[in-house]
């Protein structure tokens, strides 16, 4: 096997965790190349679930696992997570997981002002996970981020620190904050310095050394295309780019590293916090697929919102992001419905689109069109063979791949790994 990326083809949730523990067998290496503890995957091996935020899923297995220079981390996040997978028996160690000595670090004061913006931003608001994300993004474009390789050097961060304090103190004084305390601010990274600073390797270089090597590199994306910083509904996105060109740059390789590209999509639609869904249920119908698919935020618990396949989205996605293959996730939740809904362009004020424009005003205009199809009445859940699926169920498939204009490499029909039918 070459390389895979993973990358999440909608709005994140598509089931991105199972999929990547399938593929992390056949993997020498995991690395997570963008975004931070703001992901939700979800591992289910055997009677354990194992809820990951910051770690590549690959630790899980004892699979070499890193974390690129494209992640912004918050390294006491880091700490409680490889504590709360200790506890069910996953020991973190510094040869199982390497750190980006230039990954920007997640500090208290970026999860404040994330909490602050939200909050004193009403019904504008993102709907973000209150993680600092967005904040310790800004920072490091902005030059101001304080990054892991700095936890070896805390005496020598003045500068960086005054240019750091001034920019964060007017915005803290605008929500009518105290000034950064910065002894406060040393002391919490003097103490978190020692967990981190063992897992601080020169990660783009070990990659490199891996690819002559000839090891298989599985990138393991976190959201979704959707919520891009470029390609998503913007505002209404994550603070980083979800593509997958992003895992060379995310992770210090070439770009021909990227290799295989396997979208995650989800038999419907979902999105968790505010922006355009042109899709959305909010009936019966959407209900019942939130309840059949425990749409609840692996992070935050926060109730997903639910609709009908959006096919123009998925092959927008596919096309920025070079998706070579789809894994179709969730399929058993349509099951039983008696009929199901694709979405195939938009109608945005009498206009007919075949892409979702980028205009706020027009995406919260775009109507669905929907193309109707008979659903199933059997079971797919647990299937493992093509041939166990229902007939209506494969032309569904079928059809979503004719629609997406990308082959179904994988079909998954539930959260346990060997519920994964490989197609053809
Ligand atoms: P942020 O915190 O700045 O990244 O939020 C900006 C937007 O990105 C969305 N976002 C997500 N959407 C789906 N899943 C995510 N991960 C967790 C999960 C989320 C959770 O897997 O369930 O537990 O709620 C994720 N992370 C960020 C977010 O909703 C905003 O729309
Ligand atoms: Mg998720």
């Amino acid at each position: 096997m070459a390389n895979v990326t993973v990358i999440g083809a909608q709005w994140g949730d598509e089931g991105k965790g199972k999929i990547v523990d399938w593929l992390s067998a056949r993997a020498d290496v995991v690395v997570r190349f963008q975004g931070g503890h703001n992901a939700g995957h979800t591992l289910v091996i055997g009677n354990e679930t194992y809820k990951l935020s910051l770690l590549p899923s690959g630790i899980v297995r004892g699979t070499l696992s890193m974390i690129g220079n494209g992640v912004v981390l918050d390294p006491w996040a880091l700490k409680a997570e490889v504590e709360k997978i200790a506890a069910q028996g996953v020991e973190v160690t510094p040869d199982k997981l390497h750190i980006a000595e230039t990954c920007p670090l997640i500090l208290p004061i970026h999860r404040d002002l994330d909490g602050l913006r939200e909050d004193a931003s009403g019904e504008g608001k993102i709907g973000t996970t209150r993680r600092g994300i967005g904040p310790a993004y800004e920072d490091k474009a902005g030059r101001r981020a304080i990054r892991v390789c700095d936890l070896a050097h805390l005496d020598d961060l003045g500068p960086q620190l005054d240019r750091l304090c001034a920019h964060h103190d007017a915005l803290r004084a605008g929500f009518g904050e105290p000034p950064v305390d910065r002894e406060r601010l040393l002391a919490d990274l003097t103490e978190i310095a020692d967990f981190v600073l063992p897992f601080a390797k020169p990660v783009w270089h070990s990659l490199n050394e891996a690819r002559k090597q000839g090891k298989r590199i599985l990138f393991e994306g976190a959201q979704g295309v959707l919520l891009d910083v470029d390609h998503g509904t913007y505002p209404f996105v994550t603070s980083s780019n979800t593509i997958a060109g992003t895992a060379a740059g995310g992770s210090g390789l070439g770009p021909g590293a990227v290799g295989f590209v396997l979208g995650i999509v989800k038999a419907y639609t979902t999105r968790v916090g505010s922006g355009p869904f042109p899709t959305e249920l909010e009936d019966a119908v959407g209900q019942k697929l939130g309840e059949r698919g425990h749409e609840f935020g692996t992070v935050t618990g926060r109730q997903r919102r639910c609709g009908w396949f959006d096919a123009v989205l998925v092959r927008q996605s596919i096309a920025v992001s070079g998706v070579t293959g789809v894994a179709l996730t969730k399929l058993d939740v349509l099951d039983g419905f008696e009929e199901i809904k694709i979405c195939i362009g938009y109608d945005v004020n009498g206009t007919h689109y075949d892409y979702l424009p980028p205009s706020p005003p027009d995406q919260a205009a775009a109507k669905p069109v929907y193309e109707t199809m008979d659903g199933w009445s059997e079971t797919t859940a647990g299937a493992r063979t093509w041939n166990e699926l229902p007939a209506q169920a494969i032309k569904y498939v079928r059809r979503v791949e004719e629609l997406i204009g990308c082959p179904v490499a994988l079909v998954s029909t539930s959260p346990e790994r060997e519920d994964t039918i490989l197609v053809r």
